[in-house]
């Protein structure tokens, strides 16, 4: 079933137009109220009358997250306080927040475009969706929220937190859809396990995961441990919240709301866009927001674009799912790193579970030292001390081949690396 069939089977050609004559609505909405984004054009010439087509966007500045920053909290708003009706911010752990305002009509788009991607995962009106995303300032709680009511869902409200009355819940009140971040929904698994329950026999159907990376393998490992259909949905704090794109049935890649998000994928060097296959960093611009609209903001998230037509009979572009960040990006010794990469190896590494944290630190002044640390998987792990060391060889040379530098291996306890209620954090940077 597709929600919004009219906006979501739109011909191209009339898609440009609706996003034509939306990006120089909102262009010009920001000229007059946003005085960042007037000053910003008027150092580099440029009026709003000069966008005539899409393509005239790139010449237009991109937009950061320190810009963002600069203007905390309320700077770069495009309406008076008086019709911001919510706000929600950033979890960054360092610095400022980023915080962004809401219309009440921002807030019915907001509901619209989640309900598409509810409605793409095959979540609907009999699904009983428990939310174990935080409600607060955090977009994912109350954005999968009403998403979900719109669609006509039974919401479980659980917010973060409390485990065991988590797993509770989902076994006593049937829920069939399970709202979360890819490692809650492993942890989810595994302290249903410490309590004497298979998993498997609970009767979730559909998780709905987004928020933070995760790797193809690692959405094998938990459709296998939870016993349910794993999507992707993505979005970010500075655009909407969740709701920018979301995987249907055929999961190819995310759709993009395309009417309301106009996309361009850059070479994060130059900053040129690229061509339509060709990875980069994704820029996101907002066609409809009233409260916070924003211009060309680098995600700095890496993806690559298909138009391809899509099984489910959607024409909006699809983004490959997001594996990393151009600052998630380790140099190790002058090598490129991405964690992704790491998880895949480690993923397929049957004697270790899904849990891992990589450490780097500087070695002898110089040189950069990797350490991946990776929890043992009691399951499958039944052997010696030396087969212990045989199994970090087997991580070692794997990684080796597949990163072109050497890591450290180190097999720890199962349930020692620290579990979040969150995002995971799964990198320690000890260098900076
Ligand atoms: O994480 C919004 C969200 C909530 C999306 C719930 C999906 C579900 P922020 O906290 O602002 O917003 O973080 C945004 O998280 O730039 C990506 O780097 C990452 N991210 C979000 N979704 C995905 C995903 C929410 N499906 C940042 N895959 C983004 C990979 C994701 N990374």
């Amino acid at each position: 079933m597709i929600w919004d069939p009219k906006q979501e089977t739109i011909s191209g050609e009339a898609l440009t137009t609706l996003q034509l004559s939306r990006l120089q609505n909102t262009i010009a909405s920001v000229y007059e109220t946003v005085p960042f984004y007037r000053a910003l054009f008027e150092r580099q010439g440029l009026h709003p009358s000069q966008v005539q087509s899409i393509e005239d966007l790139q010449h237009f500045p991109f937009t950061t997250k320190d810009a963002l920053r600069d203007n905390y909290p309320f700077g770069l708003f495009a309406r008076p306080m008086k019709d911001i009706v919510r706000v929600h911010a950033s979890s960054g752990t360092t610095g400022k927040p980023i915080v962004a305002g809401y219309t009440s009509n921002d807030l019915a788009i907001w509901s619209e475009l989640v309900a598409r991607i509810t409605t793409m995962a095959g979540v609907g009106a009999e699904d009983i969706a428990q939310v174990c995303f935080s409600y607060g300032l955090f977009t994912g709680g109350f954005g999968l929220h009403y998403g979900l009511e719109k669609v006509g869902a039974t919401v479980v409200p659980a917010s973060v937190g409390n485990t065991e009355k988590q797993i509770m819940l989902l076994r006593d009140f049937g829920v069939t859809v399970l709202i979360a971040t890819p490692s809650y929904a492993l942890y989810l698994a595994e302290v249903a396990v410490d309590m004497g329950i298979d998993p498997c026999s609970l009767p979730l159907r559909v998780g709905m995961f987004g928020s933070e990376p995760w790797t193809d393998q690692m959405r094998l490992e938990i459709e296998a441990r939870l016993g349910l259909t794993a999507t992707d949905n993505y979005g970010l704090t500075e655009i909407i919240g969740p709701g920018v794109a979301g995987e249907c049935s055929a999961r190819a890649g995310l759709h993009i709301n395309e009417d309301h998000f106009l996309v361009e994928v850059i070479d994060p060097q130059t900053g040129h866009v690229v061509a339509d296959g060709t990875e980069g960093e994704l820029v996101f611009t907002t066609l409809t927001k009233e409260g916070f609209p924003v211009i060309r903001y680098r995600s700095k998230d890496i993806s690559v674009l298909t138009r391809a037509r899509c099984a489910c009979g959607r024409t909006t572009a699809r983004m490959r799912r997001v594996t990393g960040r151009t600052d998630d990006m380790l140099i190790i010794n002058g090598v490129n790193v991405f964690p992704s990469q790491i998880e895949s190896v480690l993923m397929e590494i049957k004697e270790v579970a899904p849990h891992y944290l990589i450490v780097v630190d500087k070695k002898k002044r110089y040189l950069d030292d990797l350490e991946v640390r990776v929890e043992l998987n009691r399951n499958t792990f039944t052997g010696s001390f030396r087969d212990l060391e045989e199994v970090e060889r087997k991580i070692s040379s794997k990684l080796a081949s597949v990163l072109t530098v050497s890591a450290r291996v180190k097999l720890v306890e199962p349930k020692s690396l620290e579990r979040t209620m969150g995002k995971a954090k799964r990198v320690i940077d000890r260098r900076t």
